[in-house]
């Protein structure tokens, strides 16, 4: 029987290959704890009815709030500041970044940006939901207070990105710049366990991921490739298979595994998309491209993009590198 490697062995044995691992350990090791803990919380949900349901408040973006919603947010924030290395986070349920205030944090110097539970519409559905993740360096002093500069950075300043995806089994998923691994949590031991080394998305996939109820609003481009997807005039001879669990997390994995795209363009309703820049696309941007596939807004590669407010939309299309590329040659052809 092969040998089981923990999280916490996989990151310590590899401190030569990451950079300032000896703090990412200990932000690693709370990301762990945070997870653990909501993902017990998630499986009890449905006995708990304190936990399911609308909080009855909206969040900045005028969202409904759902209280695992929140809950998730409380348990990420909480273990993030005991971590030590964390002086501020930001979150989608949150209006503004937190600087963290207790002595232990706030000289931290990391900031953590985060979206606590991705696929808010499938909590009270028992359907797959995520945590995602982005760890940047702070660019203020180590002395001064963190500031919204230090979470305004580009997606390529990311030092490592991650996902939690609370579905049948509990896994994370992350890069630290140097390939993607995943993990998968061992609930009688408690332990993420390295179940998915080396990560590669392959270059094509057969599954798209879109919501086709917004079809009327796509670009002439995007309904060109929605109809490439489902003729027999695609790579692979047939059409492809449409899969849209509407959890991005969800969604983003399996087409990591097995090859696919995701795509959320901009609609008449939401012209700069659905998805946030800094919580949700960077973060998967990140992985996408270090297991060997792409992500883009259409035109600009997403890593690339100078964020210019904390709850930034943007159009978002994430996937194995060749399907990518074809889709953004429609859009390009098609303006
Ligand atoms: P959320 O973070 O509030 O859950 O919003 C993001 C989610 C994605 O997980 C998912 O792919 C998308 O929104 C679904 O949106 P829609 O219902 O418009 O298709
Ligand atoms: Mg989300």
């Amino acid at each position: 029987m092969s040998k089981v490697i923990t999280l916490t062995q996989f990151i310590n044995n590899g401190k030569s290959d990451f950079c300032e691992s000896v703090e990412l350990v200990g932000i690693f090791n709370e990301i762990a704890r945070a997870a653990i803990v909501l993902s017990e919380d998630i499986r009890k949900a449905g006995l708990k009815s304190h936990i399911l349901g609308k909080i009855g408040s909206t969040n900045v973006q005028g969202e409904e709030q759902q209280k695992l919603d929140v809950h998730a947010d409380n348990i990420f924030k909480k273990h993030l500041e005991l971590s030590g290395e964390v002086c501020g986070i930001a979150s989608e349920e949150n209006d503004s970044y937190i600087a963290f205030s207790s002595k232990g944090a706030m000289h931290g110097k990391y900031v953590v940006l985060f979206d606590p539970l991705d696929g808010s519409s499938n909590i009270d559905v028992n359907v797959s939901i995520g945590t995602i993740f982005s760890i940047y360096k702070r660019i203020s002093p180590s002395d001064a207070k963190v500031g919204l500069a230090d979470m305004l950075q580009k997606g390529s300043e990311q030092m490592s990105s991650g996902y939690i995806l609370y579905g049948p089994s509990t896994m994370l998923v992350f890069t630290m710049g140097s390939g993607v691994n995943g993990f998968t949590l061992d609930p009688s031991s408690g332990e993420f366990c390295l179940s998915h080394p080396k990560m590669q998305i392959p270059a094509d996939g057969r599954f798209y991921a879109i919501n086709e109820g917004n079809l009327n609003d796509f670009s002439q481009g995007l309904k060109a490739y929605v109809c490439y997807c489902q003729s027999s005039e695609n790579q692979s001879g047939k059409p492809y298979s449409g899969r849209y669990i509407g959890s991005l997390v969800a969604d983003f994995h399996r087409n990591l595994i097995k090859g696919g795209i995701y795509i959320y363009p901009g609609i008449s309703s939401s012209p700069e998309g659905r998805l946030r820049l800094l919580y949700e696309c960077n973060p998967l941007a990140f992985i996408a491209e270090q297991a060997g596939g792409l992500a883009t807004n259409g035109f600009e590669r997403i890593l690339s993009i100078e964020p210019s407010a904390l709850h930034q939309r943007v159009p978002y299309i994430v996937g194995s590198k060749n399907m990518v590329k074809k889709v953004m040659s429609l859009i390009s052809t098609s303006k």
